[in-house]
């Protein structure tokens, strides 16, 4: 069977090389010409482990994959293009509108047409059916038709690909038990078949549920500042209970999915998703909440110097997107006369960057911990210490050793955790 998957991103790219490894004829899709380009010799633009090598030493070179900047009849369309987050928080579906449209002209009964890209509810159902409509023959009757969702996490694409549990929406029945023998080919997982706008909401919500979670562990983190106790000891012992998992505070919630996916719930239900909404605000007024912790410490922020330790949206790894520690350095952009180094061995480049920690240090009158990589572990504070103005920690993760810290001299501080 030959496949025809529109957009060569992060998700449509390892989905494209995953089938073509499982006997597929595989055509990429993509508007850009220089990732159409790169990709018929074999290279790719994105970074993820293991995808170099099976795009070019197995399906490249074997030709089950290649690519094009136009689609082309086949048996299989999947549609796997960015739904980015506009200024007004609702989602911006052009892409998955004209790549529905790019379709139309090749589809013939029999084929299957399967959304991938993360959407807000109703989006096969009121946005492509439509479109799909167009065709010339019965498409209810011979199109088969579905949503299902991608849940992989970048890093290990390949290996959830195969390995996690699928979701697949039909507009009927028939529509995603024919598309599920097609993913069945590759997936390890379990398959579950539903209607498409289940499977929409099952999408959003999973990363909706983390996202309230983690507003909770925040809010309760402010709570205690005021209170004068410690929030992480509250999640510690409050876990203990069976029925009790309290997520973590932190300085905000990053990446491209827990600080976008709600606010599609949102945008169709905005007077209903009360929670959904007060959760995301709660999330994105974090960095602000810690800026405002900083300038308690110091007093005045102006003409002070800050360092901050680790600035990606979470741990080990480079992805700086959404990054609520770069929405702080922002902030702390706009005080007079303050400087902001930034050091983290996982960025190359980025504006304040320092190229080691002695150098965002020196003279810094505050430290701020934005992220818990593995590798901040085994830094020895104590031989830094005198480098500082005045050795001065905040930390936003309960990462570092507040007990020893405070024994060597350092005045720490912690989110979550108030002095009474
Ligand atoms: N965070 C906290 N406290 C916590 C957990 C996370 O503050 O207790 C913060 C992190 O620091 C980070 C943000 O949340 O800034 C998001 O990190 P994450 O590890 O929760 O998730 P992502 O965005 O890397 O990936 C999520 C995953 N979704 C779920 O776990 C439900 C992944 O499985 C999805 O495939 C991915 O979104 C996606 O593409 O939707």
């Amino acid at each position: 069977k030959k496949i025809c998957v529109i957009g060569m991103g992060y998700i449509g790219l390892p989905t494209s090389a995953m089938f073509a490894k499982h006997g597929f004829q595989v055509l990429g899709v993509d508007v850009n010409e220089e990732v159409v380009n790169s990709l018929n010799e074999g290279r790719i633009i994105i970074e993820e482990p293991y995808l170099d090598a099976l795009v070019y030493e197995e399906v490249v070179k074997n030709g089950s994959l290649k690519a094009s900047t136009k689609a082309e009849k086949a048996d299989v369309f999947i549609i796997a293009v960015p739904t980015p987050i506009k200024e007004d928080k609702t989602a911006m579906m052009d892409y998955v509108e004209a790549a529905t449209r790019s379709i139309v002209p090749f589809l013939e009964p029999g084929n299957m047409v399967v959304l991938e890209s993360t959407s807000p509810p109703g989006t096969v159902e009121n946005l492509m059916m439509p479109i799909l409509r167009e065709c010339p023959f019965d498409v209810e009757e011979s199109l088969y038709v579905a949503h299902s969702p991608e849940r992989v996490i970048p890093g290990k694409i390949l290996i959830e690909l195969v390995e996690n549990n699928r979701i697949i929406g039909g507009i009927n029945r028939k529509s995603a038990e024919e598309v599920k023998k097609i993913y069945a080919s590759f997936v390890k997982g379990e398959i579950f078949l539903t209607d498409a706008t289940t499977a929409e909401m099952c999408k959003l919500m999973e990363n909706t549920f983390r996202d309230v979670n983690i507003a909770l562990a925040n809010e309760l983190a402010v709570i205690c500042e005021q209170l004068g106790i410690n929030a992480w000891e509250v999640i510690k012992y409050s876990n203990k209970h069976p029925r009790v998992t309290l997520h973590q505070p932190g300085p905000g919630v990053g990446g491209h999915c827990l600080a976008v996916d709600p606010w599609f719930i949102v945008e169709k239900f905005p007077e209903t998703a009360k929670i959904i909404r007060l959760a995301r605000e709660t999330n994105d007024a974090m960095p602000h909440h810690v800026f405002g912790r900083a300038r308690n410490i110091l007093g005045s922020l102006a003409g002070k110097k800050i360092a901050i330790l680790g600035a990606t949206y979470k741990p080990d790894i480079d992805d700086l997107r959404e990054s609520p520690v770069l929405e702080l350095v922002d902030l702390l952009e706009e005080v007079r006369d303050l400087e902001v180094r930034i050091y983290d061995p996982f960025i190359l480049s980025y504006k304040h960057l320092a190229p080691d920690l002695e150098t965002a240090l020196a003279d810094a009158d505050l430290l701020v911990l934005g992220v818990n990589h593995r590798v901040f572990e085994n830094i020895p504070f104590g031989e830094l210490k005198s480098r500082m103005r005045t050795p001065k920690i905040l930390d936003t993760r309960n990462f570092l050793d507040g007990e020893s810290l405070r024994a060597q001299g350092f005045e720490y501080h912690l989110l979550g955790e108030g002095r009474g």
